[in-house]
């Protein structure tokens, strides 16, 4: 459906003319290098580009009270010292004579992105713009902010399309608390910020900023700030805050619109946030926001001031906006101490109002039946289980995920190998047919030791996936689909996760669905992750084979799915992922489509997908569409998780906590953690904003 792109090259025109050392950092060159490196990598072009447009005086009346806005006006045509002092009444601003002009065009682009997203002319889309918008509020200019362009743009979405809920996901460095004092009694906006905070001794030093500050009135719980006490935060906090508190309240709450106050200083290299975050991350956080509101995402410009980061970072928006796979993240996936301590504080300020995070806040972890340990708690897991006489050694950087970084977008993104279900029907038309099969002998050879794959059907099948697997592997497709008879589904899935990691993949994560027993001799070496949902086993039987029961209500699939499966799968970092519904596996469609389409953040978006021959046509459709990158359909408003399914991951979490890091959601007092065992990208990135 397409990525819109707004811009307008007046917006370089305001910058600074005097000495300002607080001030400088925000400069016209923030627009011309995001917009040069969308250019050289060839994604300015695969947009609908789009000319901002001023905002009008309703528009921006919308939030801002008509005297500010007279007030900005008038500076058109005061001279440079009436610009100065009138500057030196806010908090680090200051004004030009282009700068009305330039910020009516910000708030302008805002609106023309927010109308191409709800008439349905593009899926989603960024707003380059400048001057930013969230600290502005409504009769002042803060921070840099002349108009609060992402409010403006959330007032017109509910006044003009008339939408009930919008998510505003402010993933700038600094407290959007424009944004906040705007929304904070209005339950139909969701706001989220996380933010530098330093226990309140960083900019803008406000009481209002920390975790407590939930919103009044008929907004509590629909303010949801998440302050950093330390620089440093890196990749894993990042994507460890969306798992566990920002997506679990945005699925609750189910939005029509996601707006993204899009500010790149939270990145690595940048000299006001001091944060690790690479270029990737933004990948990630774009494509986890992609599952919300049917895909309808509108991303505006805030801060950033490394101009490197920043154009990076903006290319990484992008190329996810439109549908290409994330590019796999680098580091340790282990988030800090410290950013634990805030997440768990804001999931505990926000619990009374949220039901996905009351019960596993309040539930004490449970004792399994078979396995009492007298302090109430699951006993951890040795690394690689009871039969493993070794802790795994960490798995070697895989070749394959280099590749996966360095190298364009396979040209071919989803194949679809499919024997029995005849789904042409229902495919986009860039999903290609396979119709080439692995070599008869060889297919043979590997369903020899497999009863169940003798039959005919079953080889045919075994066949046509063995192609697209190495498709896969070598680069020439990304992502695919298979089938399988029922009764060979098991075997099926054995064999490609031995092809697998015999032919290139050096960690393969299988997440298999219902009754498909764990293939016998899975090594525990570290290389496969073995996870079974809704089988016959139900517990960790060491670090890299876990089982768990099927969830049975929306809310326990995706607590399942936030608290388990994707925290697993982040820590694990598999270069190649198989997806298996096998026989029982329970998951209707959209729910399908969301597991599908959360892990195409793994792997760069290598996730074959295994289905049983009678799969109806609508479910391979379906995922055929999400394997590509279109958005899966929303699941509406979720159920809670039933009391069993919040036990069932409250043990396995128990258990797995103390070896995969990224599924902790509070500090256990045993846990080990060496915060210098995360990665430094000093090498690349240090240094200061030009
Ligand atoms: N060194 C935006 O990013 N100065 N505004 C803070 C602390 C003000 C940031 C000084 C920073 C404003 C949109
Ligand atoms: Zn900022």
């Amino acid at each position: 459906m397409g990525t819109a792109l707004v811009y307008h090259e007046d917006m370089t025109a305001t910058r600074l003319l005097w000495d300002d050392p607080e001030c400088e950092i925000e400069r016209p060159e923030r627009l011309t290098a995001a917009l040069d490196r969308l250019r050289q990598r060839g994604l300015e072009q695969r947009c609908l580009r789009l000319s901002a447009r001023e905002a009008s005086k309703e528009e921006l009346g919308l939030v801002h009270s008509p005297e500010y806005v007279s007030l900005v006006r008038k500076t058109q045509v005061l001279g440079e010292e009436e610009l100065q002092a009138l500057s030196g009444q806010f908090d680090a601003i200051y004004f030009h004579p282009s700068t009305f002009h330039c910020a009516r065009l910000a708030a302008g682009a805002g609106l023309q992105l927010v109308d191409a997203v709800l008439t349905g002319a593009v899926q989603n889309g960024l707003a380059l713009v400048r001057p930013p918008g969230h600290h502005s509020q409504r009769a002042a200019a803060n921070g840099f902010c002349v108009f609060n362009n992402v409010a403006i743009a959330a007032a017109h979405a509910k006044q003009k399309h008339g939408l009930h809920r919008i998510l505003i996901v402010d993933w700038d460095v600094h407290h959007g608390q424009g944004i906040q004092y705007l929304f904070e009694d209005d339950p139909s906006v969701l706001y989220f910020s996380w933010h530098r905070y330093e226990h309140g001794r960083f900019w803008p030093f406000l009481r209002e900023s920390d975790a407590d500050a939930v919103g009044r009135g008929q907004g509590l719980g629909f303010t949801v700030n998440l302050p950093w006490n330390q620089v440093g935060m890196g990749n894993a906090d990042y994507v460890a805050a969306f798992l566990h508190l920002l997506l679990p309240l945005a699925f609750e709450f189910d939005p029509e619109l996601v707006l993204v106050s899009a500010g790149f200083d939270s990145a690595i290299g940048d000299p006001e946030g001091q944060m690790q975050a690479t270029p990737e991350c933004f990948a990630h956080l774009t494509h986890l926001l992609q599952v919300l509101a049917g895909g309808r995402v509108c991303a505006m410009l805030e801060g950033g001031y490394h101009l490197e980061s920043l154009a990076e970072s903006v290319c990484m928006t992008v190329q996810t906006l439109l549908g290409d796979p994330a590019p796999p993240l680098s580091g340790l996936m282990v988030p800090c101490q410290s950013a634990l301590e805030s997440i768990q504080s804001a999931r505990a300020a926000q619990a009374p109002y949220w039901k996905s995070l009351q019960l596993q806040d309040v539930t004490p972890v449970p004792t399994s039946p078979s396995t009492h340990s007298p302090e109430g708690r699951p006993p951890p897991l040795l690394p690689g289980g009871p039969m493993c006489k070794a802790a795994a050694p960490a798995p070697a950087p895989s070749s394959l995920l280099d590749q996966l970084c360095l190298c364009p977008a396979p040209s071919v993104r989803t194949t679809v190998a499919l024997t029995a279900p005849d789904i042409t029907l229902v495919l986009p038309p860039d999903v290609i047919q396979q119709e080439g099969s692995a070599l008869r002998e060889e297919t043979e050879a590997w369903a020899r030791p497999h009863e169940s794959l003798a039959r005919e059907e079953a080889l045919t099948a075994l066949g046509k996936l063995l192609y697209l697997l190495d498709g896969m592997l070598d680069g020439q497709v990304n992502s695919g689909i298979a089938a399988t008879p029922a009764s060979a589904a098991a075997a099926t899935l054995d064999v490609a996760i031995q092809r697998g990691l015999s032919h290139g993949a050096q960690r393969l994560l299988c997440v298999a669905l219902g009754q498909l027993d764990r293939p016998p001799d899975l090594a525990h070496d570290g290389r496969t992750l073995w996870l079974n949902i809704g089988g016959k086993e139900a517990a960790a039987l060491s670090m890299f084979h876990v089982a768990t029961p099927l969830p049975v209500m929306t809310g326990g699939f995706l607590s399942c799915i936030l608290g388990l499966v994707l925290p697993l799968a982040y820590g694990f970092q598999p270069d190649l992922v198989l997806v298996a519904l096998g026989p029982g596996h329970g998951l209707q469609g959209p729910h399908a489509a969301l597991l599908a389409a959360m892990l195409r953040g793994l792997a760069g978006g290598r996730v074959l997908a295994l289905l049983e021959e009678d799969s109806t046509p609508q479910l391979a459709g379906i995922l055929a569409r999400v394997l590509r990158g279109e958005a899966p359909p929303s699941l509406g408003p979720s159920s809670v998780a039933s009391p069993e399914d919040v036990q069932a991951l409250m043990y396995l979490r128990g258990q797995l906590e103390p070896q995969w890091k990224m599924l902790q959601v509070r500090l256990i007092a045993e846990a080990w953690l060496c915060p210098g065992a995360r990665l430094c990208h000093r090498g690349r990135w240090g240094g200061q904003g030009k």
